[in-house]
């Protein structure tokens, strides 16, 4: 099986509402890759660097994608999986939202990240004041999702502990409650909440910590599990491919020196993922699960569009081992979207063969190519 075609096209979407930073783009621009195999196959992927997030510019991933197609045209698609598995996907790009968009468009067109269950569970996130933290938990519980996720740590800690309690009130014992601080906290801040909210029992809170180095801290002092997503880079998670996770473990077991940088991994349960941001893609977070049966790998999106949406949701249901809920929750600050119809969502998980169906029936003609060969 070879790669017989590979297009790129650019997409531009309207937003419903503002993207949740200061700074934030209007509109939510990014690149659809589309490749061809000679078996009849096609495979997706979606380079969409984040604004603020991103290290490289949509010009950059342009560039550097376009460089890429001329690479994969003619070449057999095992060789290149093969490369990607053994030697990283940093061998495609240096750029991670290219990384991602390539494996998966290759691993698809190759059939080798087929998903292995057919709904995948998703997150709903929770924002905002007591009454609209309230009702979306409502919402959320009522349509059957598993868990949910409040955004903590703008505003102080005994506000936050407070809207913790109304929405775990709303989604009551049946919805796992997850909470993301995106490193708001001081240590004794995040100790104060952890405290509060222990009675609650959450699932985990993400990233509470400015300094994440103290999260060894945090964990010996309380029990509510961590959860890492900014301090997961594309750096760290390549480590942890090349296994030094058992390393680390064996060190901070030892007391050994060294390798602190990385006990953050070593105490967190929950590494959310995201493709866009990291450059992982599905062959590398099946090995990734495999090797590490202990932690829990929760697939999350940065704002892509449906496709992009689509890819994460099948990613996850080939290569989490568990249907832990996903954070596809982005997908609601879309007004409009390149798939052909909405994304299958429904029970609080999404269909993910009638998502891939949509994939098929994308209409090609209606997208801004920017090169093919
Ligand atoms: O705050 O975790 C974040 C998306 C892009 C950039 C940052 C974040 C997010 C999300 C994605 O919250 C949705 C999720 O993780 O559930
Ligand atoms: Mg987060």
């Amino acid at each position: 099986m070879k790669c017989t075609a590979a297009r790129l096209y650019r997409y531009r979407l309207p937003l419903a509402m503002p993207l949740p930073w200061p700074g934030a783009p209007d509109t939510r621009e990014g690149l659809l890759l589309r490749v061809e195999s000679d078996s009849g196959r096609f495979g997706w992927g979606e380079i969409a660097p984040l604004p603020g997030f991103s290290r490289e510019t949509l010009e950059k991933a342009t560039e550097d994608a376009v460089q890429c197609l001329l690479c994969l045209k003619d070449e057999p698609l095992d060789g290149l999986l093969e490369l990607i598995q053994e030697e990283g996907e940093t061998t495609v790009s240096p750029y991670p939202s290219v990384q991602s968009g390539v494996a998966m468009a290759i691993s698809m067109a190759a059939g080798a990240a087929e998903p292995k269950r057919e709904q995948q569970a998703l997150n709903a996130l929770l924002a905002g004041d007591i009454e609209s933290i309230t009702a979306d938990a409502t919402r959320a519980k009522e349509e059957g999702y598993l868990a949910a996720k409040l955004k903590v740590g703008r505003e102080g800690v005994e506000a936050d502990i407070e809207r913790a309690k109304a929405a775990a009130k709303a989604l009551g014992r049946t919805v796992a409650l997850r909470f993301d601080a995106n490193q708001a906290w001081t240590l004794e801040a995040a100790l104060a909440f952890a405290d509060g909210v222990r009675s609650l029992v959450p699932e985990y809170i993400e990233e509470p910590l400015r300094d994440p180095e103290q999260l060894p801290d945090f964990v010996a002092k309380c029990d509510v599990p961590v959860a890492l997503d900014e301090s997961l880079d594309a750096e760290l998670l390549v480590a942890l491919e090349g296994g030094m996770l058992d390393d680390l473990e064996d060190n901070a077991r030892r007391g050994l020196p060294g390798g602190e940088m990385g006990l953050p991994l070593v105490v967190a349960r929950y590494l959310i993922i995201k493709p866009t941001l990291t450059g992982i893609g599905p062959r590398a977070l099946a090995h990734l699960a495999k090797a590490h049966p202990k932690k829990h790998f929760i697939v999350s999106s940065a704002f892509e569009s449906g496709v992009g949406l689509v890819l994460l949701a099948a990613m996850a249901a080939h290569a989490a081992p568990r249907n832990l809920p996903i954070g596809l929750d982005t997908h609601r600050w879309l007004a409009e979207d390149v798939l052909p119809g909405p994304l299958p969502i429904e029970g609080g998980a999404i269909d993910v063969l009638r998502a891939r169906a949509l994939l098929e029936a994308i209409d090609t003609s209606k997208l801004e190519e920017v090169a093919g060969v």
